[in-house]
């Protein structure tokens, strides 16, 4: 590298960010050339005279344009939009048992993290808010070398090897006549992709489910996928699986939300993640892992290296072993977030791979995916790609090379060199591969032991309360309702029949169909001349019936920390009312937003003023977790006929939020939507009224509310 950095252990992480030798700060400075040259005139090209042609000599101009022209570089092939944040890990105690790994030892020790989330199939600049799976990218800026953690926000993967991943990608993506639809699965070419690989449908749960549409990006859980393993200092391997457990609990939006929030604020997720981070709210995750001693890899009634496969946690307990913390937002969009090059085979001694061929496959793929987007093999020399460990290697040349290396010796083993860089022993923190006995035959083929593709998606399914299936039927419905091939809507409600009979006709019903059986063989994905025989579905008992941990609703419900309360007002309404409301929300973490028919001010009943913080026009309900309307006789008559006030209020009740009225404020509840009824999260006359919309805010939503009336 051009300069080390070397980062003191426990340094605040301020420092971490000033000891880049990259970081530029204009601040008082003199605006330059890229050479260095002072400017003396920004605004106006060189020209043969003020009205005359403009002059090729202008070698200021051409540098400017120069550069502008180049500015973009190929976006991701996948995962293209995303948001990242800087933090640190800690370790709760001592991972030794299980591996030797520098960065687990020390309670201590915060190593610095650089956490890239993304969704998957749109473009840069489609919405956050698509029904997709995120991207839960972790880089450890470790001592012996960064590890790279390149998870997602769901345990399992669509497919079972690598060799189908460019298939899956090319049939979600948008379809190649009309680039139609953006960010989005419903349609034929990725239903017609699915209806044809049943080990999809484990995923597909999930992809259907709330988990696809965040609340915030702060609270999903987020799995490495794979089984990993990890290795002690002795050599001993187990498997492993990492978690991340988000210590703000799991939440989502509904579906027609997030449709609108698409619309409203396709920044939403990224704006939620920057705003906490500003605002001191620190997004944290426990670090969880699932370990599986060697001897027990076959067990289970799945295979371990099956992607398409959870071990559930009722059978195999999540350990929490560490904690992380996002604190810092980056100071460069491009320089970071666009050009951290994560790798799953970024590893540190004492965590290593497994033969999982979903796996296999992406140890390939992603320093391929880096040549052509970044542009070179010098990509690691980018800043925020570096390792906190100085680089020493005979790797020379390429385009942009930062590093200088000295002296005449490139290779190894060398005497002009002295022999250096020397290789370094396992003492040393020399990284060794796991030796693992393999005596095989070399096949094109896919393990028996793949083959159960349903019992895990049933598993799923059954593990989730009425209102989360609901939501997966309706997620079904309007995707498959997309479809313009009837086949293949007919083709998938029979796979479906294969997870629950019950979901399966739900779905048909509301596509108007009836279920058809699917056509065995199920999997397509053999080779022409394999046995289809071998390829068949081979259910297999889980164990477990339901596992608690699977479903949302289980998820901790006791902190309104960082959530967004509207609170409606209008001239006249009541500041003692508005003040006590918000001093008790804000007191515990939540973040309050006056709304009014107006920007600017609004005068209380008294006459004082109050400040709005958004109009009408500029705010949605959709971008609230919950609404509050103060007293005040003139503000609740104005709200009444405010008909943005009142839809705003109906699509909160729709969306099942929690909603307070205090004093005349009932009134303009009364004429919404939600008129008198009485349902749970809508809260008015009670006589602790701050406390008990609190309460109803940690509980996220009211599902009952979606429930059709007999
Ligand atoms: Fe990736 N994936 N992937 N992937 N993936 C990429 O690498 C790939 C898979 C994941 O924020 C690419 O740098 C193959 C599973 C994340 O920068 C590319 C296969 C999981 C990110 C690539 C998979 C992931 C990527 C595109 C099947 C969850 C974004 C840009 C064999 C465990 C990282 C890039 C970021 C990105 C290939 C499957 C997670 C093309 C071939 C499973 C979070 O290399």
């Amino acid at each position: 590298m051009a300069k080390k950095r070397t980062i003191p252990k426990n340094a605040p992480d301020k420092k971490l960010a000033d000891l880049n030798p990259d970081r530029t700060d204009s601040t008082g400075e003199l605006m330059t050339t890229d050479q260095g040259l002072k400017i003396n005139d920004d605004n106006n090209s060189l020209k043969a005279g003020e009205r005359g042609a403009t002059l090729l000599e202008d070698f200021i101009l051409r540098e400017k344009i120069t550069h502008f022209d180049h500015e973009r570089i190929p976006e991701r092939i996948v995962h293209a939009r995303g948001s990242a944040a800087h933090g640190f890990f800690q370790v709760y105690k001592s991972m030794e048992k299980y591996t030797k790994a520098g960065f687990l030892q020390d309670p201590s020790v915060k190593t610095p993290v650089f956490v890239r989330f993304s969704t998957v199939a749109g473009s840069r600049g489609s919405t956050d808010l698509a029904r997709d799976v995120r991207g839960f990218a972790v880089k450890f800026y470790t001592e012996e070398g960064n590890y790279d953690l390149v998870g997602n926000n769901m345990p399992v993967f669509f497919i079972q090897d690598a060799m189908k991943f460019p298939d899956l990608i090319h049939a979600v993506k948008p379809e190649p006549d009309h680039e139609m639809p953006q960010a989005a699965s419903a349609h034929d070419t990725f239903w017609d992709f699915i209806s044809l690989t049943p080990e999809s449908m484990h995923m597909i749960m999930w992809a259907m489910s709330d988990r696809a549409i965040p609340r915030s990006l702060r609270m999903m859980e987020g799995f490495g996928v794979h089984t990993f393993r990890f290795i002690n200092a002795k050599g001993k391997s187990h498997f492993v699986k990492f978690h991340w457990k988000p210590l703000l609990g799991m939440h989502s939006v509904v579906w027609d939300e997030a449709q609108k929030i698409s619309g409203k604020d396709s920044d939403f997720h990224r704006r939620d993640l920057w705003e906490a981070i500003e605002a001191g709210a620190f997004p944290e995750w426990e670090f969880g892992v699932q370990i599986v001693p060697e001897e027990d890899e076959h067990k289970y009634p799945f295979d371990l290296l099956d992607p398409t496969k959870i071990i559930p946690e009722e059978i195999v307990p999540v350990m929490r072993i560490g904690k992380m913390t996002l604190n810092r937002n980056p100071d460069n969009f491009f320089a970071e977030t666009e050009q951290v090059a994560f790798h799953p085979g970024h590893l540190v001694p004492g965590i290593d791979f497994t033969n999982d061929p979903l796996l296999q496959g992406r140890l390939f793929s992603y320093t391929d995916t880096q040549l052509s987007r970044l542009g070179s093999p010098n990509f690691h020399e980018i800043p925020i790609n570096r390792s906190i460990n100085t680089v020493h290697n005979n790797q020379r040349d390429g385009h942009m090379r930062q590093q200088i290396n000295v002296g005449k010796s490139s290779y190894h083993p060398n005497t002009t060199g002295g022999g250096c860089p020397f290789q370094a022993k396992m003492a040393e923190g020399g990284f060794t591969s796991h030796e693992e006995r393999i005596d095989a035959r070399k096949v094109r083929g896919r393990s028996k032991s793949f083959m159960d593709f349903f019992s895990q998606a049933t598993l799923f399914y059954n593990s989730q309360s009425e209102a989360e299936q609901n939501h997966i039927v309706d997620a079904l419905c309007f995707e498959l309702g997309k479809l313009e091939t009837p086949a293949i809507r007919e083709r998938m409600v029979g796979l479906l029949a294969k997870v629950s009979t019950s979901l399966a006709q739900r779905v048909a019903d509301g596509l108007g169909i009836k279920v058809t059986k699917p056509q065995e063989p199920l999997n397509h994905n053999f080779g022409a001349d394999a046995n289809p025989k071998d390829f068949q579905n081979k259910p297999a008992q889980q164990g477990i019936d339901k596992s608690p941990a699977l479903s949302m609703a289980n998820t901790r419900k006791d902190t309104i920390s960082t959530r967004q309360i509207a609170i409606l007002a209008a001239d006249g309404v009541d500041g003692a009312s508005l003040s006590k409301m918000k001093a008790a929300l804000e007191a515990e973490g939540a973040k309050t937003k006056v709304i009014a028919p107006h920007g600017g001010m609004i005068k209380n009943a008294k006459g004082a003023d109050i400040k709005v913080d958004m109009s009408f026009l500029t705010a949605a309900s959709v971008l609230f977790d919950a609404v509050f309307i103060p007293g005040g006789e003139r503000s609740a008559a104005a709200l009444i006929n405010e008909p943005d006030a009142i839809h705003f209020i109906n699509e909160s009740y729709k969306h099942c939020k929690a909603i307070a009225a205090d004093g005349q404020g009932s009134d303009v509840l009364k004429a919404s939507f939600v008129g008198s009824k009485k349902s749970d999260g809508v809260i008015t006359g009670e006589k602790a009224l701050e406390k008990a919309f609190i309460k109803a805010i940690a509980q996220h939503r009211f599902w009952d509310r979606e429930k059709v009336p007999a």
